[in-house]
């Protein structure tokens, strides 16, 4: 399989820690996006929508969207799983999943800021608005059902959006503190390989902060 990603999009970083987690080989691709090469031609034949990641699989076929991948590699690689077994639980997961996936993400998506600096919007305190909106809101969501993870005491998919997000509130200087229960799982994140190897400045393609 080949992962055309880009070392500090969060939504590569989510599907580097799931095929991780599944031990799930993988070449990696690196689409550079601040050069735009999202644009390209060839690129745009994989992925219309011109953004990362794209999973290619080794027959040719491709995916896009992080979740839909992911939820693509739970399928054909169901252990170790990143959805909880109970009905409500895997609902919850994919709840606090597409909070960050559909409610933050797009807010700070490189797109997103060139269109806002051509129209002269101040970037910065549009990213403190919408990221701190929408991390309040995860951790006031995860609350009843964390425990050592975002949602009881495995990794879930829910975790694997968390981690990624919290490094981009650090880049547009957030003040994390305020999210402590988003901060415990993320240091309990940190210790398992799947993260470790996942991280966006271990990737080939870092440019270094
Ligand atoms: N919901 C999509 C989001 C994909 C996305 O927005 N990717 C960003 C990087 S995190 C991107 O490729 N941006 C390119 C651009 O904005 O030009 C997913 O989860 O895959």
């Amino acid at each position: 399989m080949k992962l055309y990603a880009f070392w500090r999009s969060t939504a590569s970083w989510r599907v580097r820690i799931a095929l991780n987690y599944k031990n799930v080989a993988y070449e990696y691709v690196p689409v550079h996006l601040v050069k735009g090469e999202q644009k390209a031609d060839d690129y745009l034949a994989l992925n219309p929508m011109a953004q990362v990641p794209t999973l290619v699989l080794d027959d040719g076929r491709q995916l896009s969207q992080s979740l839909a991948i992911i939820a693509y590699l739970e399928d054909t690689a169901p252990l170790p799983s990143l959805y909880p077994r109970d009905p409500y639980l895997r609902a919850r997961a994919r709840q606090l999943s597409e909070l960050v996936n559909a409610g933050i993400q797009p807010m700070q998506n490189t797109d997103t800021m060139r269109q806002l600096k051509a129209h002269g919007v101040d970037e910065k305190a549009w990213l403190h608005y919408f990221l701190g909106r929408g991390l309040d809101g995860l951790e006031a969501s995860a609350q009843p059902h964390a425990g050592k993870f975002l949602v009881g005491d495995e990794v879930s998919v829910a975790d694997v959006c968390l981690v990624p997000q919290l490094y981009h509130a650090r880049r547009f200087d957030l003040d994390v503190a305020r999210w402590p229960l988003l901060l415990r799982v993320e240091e309990a994140c940190a210790k398992l390989p799947a993260f470790i190897h996942a991280h966006a400045e271990r990737q080939p393609d870092a440019v270094p902060q």
